[in-house]
């Protein structure tokens, strides 16, 4: 895994179902994403150490609710 790495996704698409605070300090630092807009999240990431950047991107390419892919950083796919 490198920091360049893009992962693959399901579509072009970047909706955004859900964005979270986990660490409650009034930024987000978890989204699922919706990349083929059948309405179920297939690309989550995730801001561990809470500063605005993605640092693990995990693809669930098949929605099964497993990641196939997981990289480290926004996968060439940073929050909007
Ligand atoms: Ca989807
Ligand atoms: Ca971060
Ligand atoms: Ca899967």
């Amino acid at each position: 895994m490198s920091e360049n790495e893009t992962v693959e996704t399901r579509g072009e698409d970047r909706v955004e179902l859900l964005v979270g605070d986990t660490n409650n300090d009034g930024q987000p630092d978890l989204w699922a994403v919706d990349t083929d807009g059948d309405g179920k999240a297939d690309l989550f990431q995730f801001d561990t150490n809470g500063d605005g950047k993605v640092d693990i991107t995990m693809s669930d390419l098949d929605q099964d609710g497993t990641p196939e892919e997981v990289v480290d950083g926004d996968g060439g796919l940073p929050p909007a």
